[in-house]
């Protein structure tokens, strides 16, 4: 078999299949930043492979090329994506590593096929991988790939990347097998992390938990046996977007008449507010529509002339505390317009679907606030889009502080989203900010986010790579 310099590991393959009206199959890319991040850096390589689920259960797939990636489907059943994926990733890890904001479940079951597919995953890798190459894995969903991977490739450069927060060790604390997952991440020769927060927590829980020293961004993993002591690496790598898609975009010609055309839709009120969010409970969906509900219900906010358009992309339809949270949000919004929607026009539009990329560039240029309210986020990468989007500097974006994205984005209106009044606030001050004072935090703003777009995330992720790959390095495979 063909053998791979880089090769990337995540849950999902970065392609969806496409079944045409007559049948016929094709892989389609799905838009992604991390797939347009990936394709940027192994256009650099000589030869680069991504491991990953095709999104199928009922059949295995060979390795195929796709868009001039290739590609190694990895199958799991049914069974699997039950417990490993909807169960043990999005029922266990996610709410835990999100501050528990919805109650964790656990079964031992989940775990068990959590360790099975992980080794799906690392046998993979292991065997399309180069001598010496390097395997970047993604993601709360493999964290036990690093290890397996060491075990079986020593000559290999590992990398590990968290998308999503790492929790303070009080919570990781209650995860069962944690000391598990810990050896797992530390498998890898780098562990990079959204936040600088996240890589201190995963320090301490490694310290407190395993026992092991550290210092600074080091740390010391002790070899069993007659491995060699190593050095693991934990830092922050705040990820990033494309610009150069939002540079394109917002001059297209029918993006912009799109724009427009939104903003008649909508009535041609005086200000637009949008919320774009996957239907997730740890993004705040239920806060910012209750800030908004009050403000309508005191006359602060006139539905006659400012509207709000929450999209919510429909998400993990299978997972119980998604059903609930669908359920709630729209009762809530049918509520609102209820009580106090104008004749033939609702004061909340609340779009439960996905849009392309232009329509979402054209709803950005359209709207004149955007709030993410999220109570906990890896980084929130709608943020730096609509910033990217906002060639005019006008616009305003209020940000939760329990994004990743409030640590670079300064100049944003950062708000607690817990605390309601602040909220209110927030939007109200939103609504009335001067064209002068838009300008100078979206300028502002906007020199954040292109100094640090999502080439820059994995270049820089993968230069740290290679110097830790090398010091930790082993000359034999067994
Ligand atoms: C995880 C972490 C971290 C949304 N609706 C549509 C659509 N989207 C796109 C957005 C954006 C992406 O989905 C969502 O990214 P976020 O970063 O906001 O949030 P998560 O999905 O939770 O992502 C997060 C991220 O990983 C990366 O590391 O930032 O903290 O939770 O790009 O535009 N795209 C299209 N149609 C939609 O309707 N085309």
């Amino acid at each position: 078999m063909h053998k791979h310099e880089l090769v990337v590991v995540a849950n999902r393959l970065p392609v969806d299949q496409h079944v045409a009206s007559d049948g016929t199959r094709s892989w389609v890319t799905s838009p992604g930043g991390l797939v347009t991040a990936m394709k940027s850096v192994m256009e650099d390589v000589d030869s680069a492979a991504w491991v990953g689920w095709p999104g199928l259960t009922d059949e295995a797939i060979e390795p195929f090329e796709a868009d001039g990636m290739s590609l190694f489907p990895v199958f799991l059943t049914n069974s699997e994506v039950e417990k490993y994926y909807e169960g043990f990733s999005n029922g266990t890890l996610w709410p835990l590593y999100h501050d528990v904001i919805a109650d964790p479940n656990f079964h031992r079951t989940w775990w068990d096929a959590y360790v099975d597919v992980n080794r799906k995953f690392a046998a993979a890798a292991a065997s399309v991988a180069v001598r010496g190459g390097t395997v970047w894995v993604h993601d709360y969903q493999l964290q036990l790939v690093p290890e397996m991977i060491r075990a079986q490739r020593p000559d290999l450069k590992i990398g590990f990347f968290n998308h999503i927060p790492f929790p303070p060790f009080e919570l990781f604390a209650q995860l069962p097998k944690r000391n598990l997952v810990l050896r797992g991440l530390l498998g890898a020769d780098l562990v990079g992390f959204q936040r600088e927060r996240d890589s201190i927590n995963f320090m301490t829980c490694v310290r407190q938990l395993l026992g092991y020293r550290s210092a600074e961004h080091e740390i010391h993993v002790p070899g069993i046996g007659v491995e060699p002591d190593r050095t693991v690496v934990a830092r922050a790598f705040p990820i990033s977007i494309d610009t150069s898609v939002y540079d394109r975009l917002t001059k297209d010609p029918a993006v912009l008449k799109r724009a427009e055309e939104i903003r008649a839709e909508l009535g041609n009120p005086k200000r637009i507010v949008l919320g774009v969010d996957r239907l997730d409970y740890t993004k705040g969906i239920r806060h910012r529509l209750k800030a908004y509900g009050e403000l309508l219900a005191e006359g602060a906010v006139d539905p006659h002339l400012v509207t709000m358009l929450q999209v919510a992309t429909p998400s993990r339809e299978r997972v119980d505390a998604y059903r609930q949270l669908r359920d709630e949000v729209e009762l809530t919004v049918g509520r609102l317009n209820g009580d106090f929607a104008p004749l033939g026009r609702p004061a909340i539009t609340y779009m439960h679907r996905s849009f392309n990329r232009e329509e979402m560039t054209a709803l950005y240029m359209a709207a004149d606030v955007l709030l993410v309210t999220s109570l906990r986020d890896g980084m929130n990468l709608v943020a730096k889009e609509y910033i990217s989007s906002r060639v005019d500097c006008q616009g305003v974006l209020v940000l939760s502080e329990f994004t990743g994205a409030a640590d670079e984005l300064r100049a944003a209106t950062l708000v607690n989203p817990h605390d309601i009044d602040e909220l209110k606030t927030a939007i109200l001050h939103a609504l009335a900010m001067s064209p002068d004072e838009q300008r100078a935090a979206m300028e502002s703003l906007r020199r954040q986010v292109e100094n640090n777009t999502v080439q820059d995330w994995a270049d820089d992720f993968l230069s740290v790579l290679s110097e830790g790959g090398e010091r930790n390095s082993s000359p034999h495979i067994p």
